[in-house]
Parts: structure tokens; C-alpha cells; sequence
């Protein structure tokens, strides 16, 4: 009960306002910038904050909580218990164990297996209309588990996938050309990371399609340098880590941008990880791979008929391939 009442009400209570709800599991490096920048950016009036070590998570919600008045309003709670996520519309899962010394990539995916197994049944059981996003790595075999697990429709669960790689790559692009990165469509699809697929044939800068352009000149010079992006934008990621040991920023607005897609029915294009089964010639079982997905409140709305060439394509049912032999292996 409030020891004093600063305004006197003068209107009746407004009829009850739906509330938007975000809940952020793992509130490690990624998970904060995440958090941070759904404040800043006023994406939702509800932010509930779960991790698995009770005081560092208390401590991250106290220190946000205490920006209160530097920041639209947002109620904030945060507990190692799932029931605070009751109710979201979004759930955002950053937790993940680290990779040991020596230890292989698919022992450490079978430990976020089993982690996995102790979040995603709890958040689907507190928010069941929920739409989940994945970020934990490997994002699309771990996407491929939170589907499993929620028992969700497959609209209703992404990974953020290569949305981080294309905006990567966007940067690194605008930076040659000097232009500004809004103003260049270009597409990074597949795994995300070591085998994704840039798709040159889609790049076009403020409406001029790049490489038609380039061929009409029979400007060879400038494609080698594209490639040299694509291999830059592989080896960012890893060149961040060997810098500062993680990387939160990029990732923490490329999930907020997804964010605002979804719970404000933007019905924007963004390269994210979906049930990629049917297209582009994918068979074989149930792979998520990033490809332009269209997103809003409904989750992932549909996927553009982007033009992929027939190296594209291959590189494309390659990265499915390797993913589902991984898959194959966890016996789910
Ligand atoms: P971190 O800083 O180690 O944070 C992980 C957090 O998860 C910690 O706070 C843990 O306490 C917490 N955690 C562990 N187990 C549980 C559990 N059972 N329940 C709740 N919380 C738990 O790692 P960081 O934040 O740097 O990275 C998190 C994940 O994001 C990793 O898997 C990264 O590989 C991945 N990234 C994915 C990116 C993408 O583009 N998809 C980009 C960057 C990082």
C-alpha cells in the first residue's frame, strides 16, 4: 500500500489496456543487451528476467530498475522461477552453456539440449500463445528443440538465425561503398555462421541492383570483393570473441528490430531461422535454416520467393543436410 497518493483521480479507471509482455531467459552478456535495448527502444510494458543464478539475476534487474527514470515505463520483474514469465508474448532465450576446452560441438549441443529441456516446457506451460525466439547457439538445431518441446504451431517459434549475419554484412557493405547501411538489401541465408549462404543476386543499394549492375560494366574486381566481405562477415563474429570474449550488442539490436516486427505487426522481411522443409528443393525431415521470412503478431507470416541461383540453392540443401545428420543424433 502507497504511504501517500501523489495524484487525486478525477477519472473513472480506464478499461483494462492489453499489455505487451517480454521475457528474456539467461540474462548473460547477450541477454542484457537484449533486455537494454527492448527498454531504450519502448518495445514492451512488461519485461520478466529469468536465469538460473539467483543473484546476479536480482543484481542485473536492480541496476535496470534503477534507470526507471531515464526510460518509458516498463514493469520489470525477475525471478529463477518460470511463473514470472506468465503471460508473455514474447520469450527471448539467450541461456547456454559454455563450450569447455576440448570439448566438442556436439557434446556442448547436447548439454543445451538438456538445458533446453528444463526452460522450454515451463515457458510454454506459463505463455502458451507465446511466440518463442532463439538465440542460443547453435540457433537452428536448438530452434528445431524449442519447437519440438513447446509443442507450438511452427509460426509461433524463430531463431534469430543469420539476421545478425546480414546486418554484418550490410555494415561491411555500406562501409566500402560509403553509403549508409539502411539503404542496402542484402541477404546472408542458411546455417548461421560458418556455411551461410550470401545471396549476391539480391543485393541491391538505394534500388540499384549491384551485381546486374557490375556485370554490365564486366567489373570482375569488385565481385572478389564481395566474397571478401562474406568471409569477413564468417570471421566477425569470431574476431569479436578473440576481442572482448563475447559479443551482445549487434545481437541485442538485431533480436529488439525482430522484436518490433513481431509485437507491432510490422509485417517486415528479415532473414531468420524457420521451418525450412519445402523450400528451395529442402527435404529430407524437419530443418530450421534462416531464409526472408516475413514477421508479425502471428509470428512468422510466410517466406519471400527470394531468386536464389543454382549454387545458392545447393549451398543451401548442403547446410540442411549437415544440420540434420547433427539433429539425427540427438534422439528427440
Ligand atoms: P553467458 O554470458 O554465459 O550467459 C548465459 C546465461 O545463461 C548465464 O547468465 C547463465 O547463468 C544462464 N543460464 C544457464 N543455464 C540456465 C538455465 N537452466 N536457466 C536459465 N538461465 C540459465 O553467454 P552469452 O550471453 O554471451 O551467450 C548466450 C548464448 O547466445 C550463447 O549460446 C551464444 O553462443 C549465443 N549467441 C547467439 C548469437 C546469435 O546470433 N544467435 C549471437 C551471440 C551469442
Amino acid at each position: 500500500q502507497a504511504f501517500f497518493k501523489p495524484v487525486q483521480n478525477t477519472a473513472p479507471p480506464s478499461p483494462t489496456k492489453r499489455q505487451t509482455k517480454i521475457s528474456v531467459i539467461g540474462t548473460g552478456n547477450v541477454g542484457m543487451a537484449i533486455a537494454q535495448t527492448i527498454l531504450t527502444q519502448d518495445l514492451a510494458d512488461e519485461l520478466a528476467l529469468v536465469d538460473a543464478i539467483p543473484d546476479k539475476l536480482r543484481g542485473e534487474m536492480l541496476d535496470l530498475q534503477h534507470a526507471a527514470a531515464f526510460l518509458p515505463r516498463t514493469n520489470i520483474r525477475a525471478s529463477v522461477d518460470y511463473s514470472v514469465t506468465v503471460g508473455s508474448d514474447l520469450c527471448i532465450i539467450t541461456a547456454g552453456a559454455r563450450q569447455n576446452p576440448g570439448e566438442s560441438r556436439l557434446s556442448l549441443l547436447q548439454r543445451n539440449v538438456s538445458l533446453f529441456s528444463k526452460i522450454i516446457p515451463p515457458l510454454a506451460k506459463h505463455s502458451p500463445h507465446a511466440i518463442l525466439m532463439v538465440v542460443s547457439n547453435p540457433v537452428d538445431v536448438l530452434t528445431y528443440v524449442a519447437w519440438k518441446l513447446s509443442g507450438f504451431p511452427v509460426n509461433r517459434v524463430i531463431g534469430t538465425g543469420t539476421n545478425l549475419d546480414s546486418s554484418r554484412f550490410r555494415f561491411l557493405i555500406a562501409d566500402h561503398l560509403d553509403v549508409n547501411a539502411q539503404d542496402v538489401q542484402a541477404y546472408i541465408v542458411g546455417e548461421h555462421g560458418d556455411s551461410s549462404v550470401a545471396l549476391w543476386s539480391s543485393i541491391s543499394v538505394g534500388g540499384v541492383p549491384i551485381l546486374s549492375f557490375l556485370e554490365k560494366q564486366q567489373i570482375a574486381y569488385e565481385k572478389e570483393t564481395l566474397e571478401k566481405i562474406h568471409k569477413e562477415v564468417i570471421n566477425s563474429a569470431y574476431e569479436v570473441i578473440s576481442l572482448k570474449n563475447y559479443t551482445s550488442w549487434a545481437i541485442g539490436y538485431s533480436a529488439a528490430s525482430l522484436a518490433r516486427s513481431i509485437l507491432r505487426d510490422q509485417r517486415k522481411i528479415h532473414p531468420v531461422s524457420v521451418l525450412a522443409k519445402g523450400f528451395y528443393g529442402i527435404d529430407g525431415g524437419d530443418v530450421f535454416l534462416s531464409l526472408p521470412a516475413q514477421l508479425g503478431r502471428g509470428g512468422v507470416l510466410g517466406v519471400t520467393n527470394i531468386h536464389l541461383n543454382e549454387e545458392e540453392a545447393q549451398r543451401l540443401r548442403d547446410s540442411a543436410k549437415a544440420i540434420l545428420e547433427v539433429q539425427s543424433q540427438l534422439g528427440l
